[in-house]
């Protein structure tokens, strides 16, 4: 048990990380708020050098869909650990979490695993240019694809939130090969390809959780679906977030459309360090050592990272109804939020996909960044920070998901609402 304070304990922190963080959204910059250092994670659960308990509805960004210290996840890392923490050869557990992979996303036929999200998008637009030999990428206003130069353009989660989206240090001369769009604007993707026949790829989140939740459009997604075709350009579903969060095929179970390319992470991982990306065979065998391009990873496929990985596939793929009960959760937290906001005469909307929740104080659907970035950010401060007081760690970010885990127990989603109608009346 540390004998220190949230205050005491950032402070440390800021002494020697940039912030106080490893990630900048963490540092609650938007928030106007000291964050909580946390020491303990607990099923739904986490809690702070203090002492004080959150319900946790981040999990990690992401990763933590079974909750904190999953009983067959530590067992799984315990165990491939007491084995060696990892070879840099070819090892078993890096097959056995891909053929799980593959058995959920049947359209692809194989995957390389890296070790985060962003270089698995990197990689993939890589990929992507060297099989069509074409260099532009388009990409969408608020969608984040991880830190690499060519996605850092317009991107949304902690890039939006800190109100410079096209960050210093990415040379135009590397910005100008992305091509950015409004989200659910087809019309724009069309203009694109009229105007310019060196389109590699369409990167999109095709369910948007780093602008908040917002869900592509399916006639959106048909038409990306039928541009990248008629033009040669490969359409890739980044779901690094949405991946195993959103259903049982992440954003695929939502949609007809089935991309060329679909990259993965978070879930993957269980909460270590696991990414990948998975195309058919043609594609992925001009990956080195079969074709020239290149890409390489000490750590990647590392066992004990991949052991979490298919300790967490495992449960998952083994529970009867997983997303349906995870989906009824999050649906009674948003009917509580929209009950709660109501009740004090505040305009919101919600949206749900699979274990994955949103919500914007809004008095209008928000399909777009432009439209996210229009709501009442000052109001969610404020609800956030009435929030935390009452002991629910929502995304300190309005341009961010939520999510529920195995763990988030009906309990916990009563006292979540409970805590928003006191929250709610406060801000009103
Ligand atoms: P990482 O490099 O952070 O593992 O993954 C980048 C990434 C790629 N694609 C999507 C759709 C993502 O959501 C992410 C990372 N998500 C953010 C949260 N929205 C990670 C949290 C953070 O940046 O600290």
């Amino acid at each position: 048990m540390s004998h220190t304070t949230n205050e005491a304990a950032f402070e440390r922190a800021k002494k020697v990380l940039p912030g106080g963080v490893n990630s900048p959204v963490r540092a609650f910059g938007s928030i106007g708020a000291t964050p909580p250092v946390i020491a303990r994670g607990e099923g739904g659960c986490f809690f702070d050098v203090e002492g004080n308990r959150y319900i946790d509805y981040i999990q990690s960004w992401g990763p933590l869909i079974l909750g904190h210290a999953h009983k067959e996840v530590i067992e799984a890392v315990c165990s491939t650990a007491k084995q060696g923490l990892g070879f840099g050869t070819p090892t078993e557990l890096e097959s056995e979490i891909a053929e799980r992979v593959l058995k959920a996303y049947p359209f692809l036929e194989k995957l390389r695993f890296v070790s985060t999200g962003t270089e698995a998008v990197m990689t993939a637009i890589r990929l992507a240019r060297g099989v069509t030999g074409k260099t532009a990428v388009i990409k969408f206003k608020g969608n984040y694809h991880g830190h690499s130069d060519t996605l850092l353009v317009q991107a949304g989660s902690g890039a939006a939130t800190f109100g410079h989206p096209s960050s210093p240090g990415v040379p135009t001369d590397f910005a100008k090969h992305t091509l950015v769009a409004e989200y659910n604007d087809l019309a724009a993707v069309e203009a694109f390809f009229k105007a310019e026949h060196d389109i590699a790829c369409v990167v999109i989140e095709p369910i948007a959780g780093n602008m908040g939740l917002i869900p592509a459009d399916e006639a959106f997604l048909q038409g990306l679906r039928k541009l990248c075709t008629d033009n040669g350009a490969l359409l890739i579903f980044d779901e690094v977030m949405s991946g195993f969060r959103a259903g049982p095929m992440g954003a695929c179970s939502h949609t007809a459309v089935r991309p060329d390319m679909v990259t993965f992470g978070k879930v993957i991982g269980g909460g270590m360090p696991v990414a990948a990306f998975g195309a058919n065979a043609q594609i992925m065998s001009h990956l080195s050592p079969e074709g020239p391009v290149y890409q390489a990873g000490t750590l990647s496929g590392n066992p004990v990272a991949v052991a979490a990985g298919i300790a967490t596939l495992k449960v998952i793929q083994e529970t009867d109804g997983f997303y349906d009960t995870l989906t009824k959760r999050a649906q009674k937290l948003t009917a509580g939020l929209e009950a709660a906001a109501q009740a004090a005469n505040i305009p919101l909307v919600t949206d749900v996909r699979g274990s994955m929740f949103g919500f914007f104080f809004s008095d209008k659907p928000v399909k777009n960044f432009t439209d996210a970035a229009a709501c009442d950010i000052e109001r969610f401060k404020r609800f956030y920070r009435e929030m935390l007081l009452r002991g629910v760690y929502l995304a300190p970010s309005a341009f961010e998901a939520g999510f529920i885990s195995l763990a988030t127990e009906e309990d916990l989603i009563d006292e979540s609402i409970a805590a928003a109608h006191e929250a709610m009346k406060a801000i009103a």
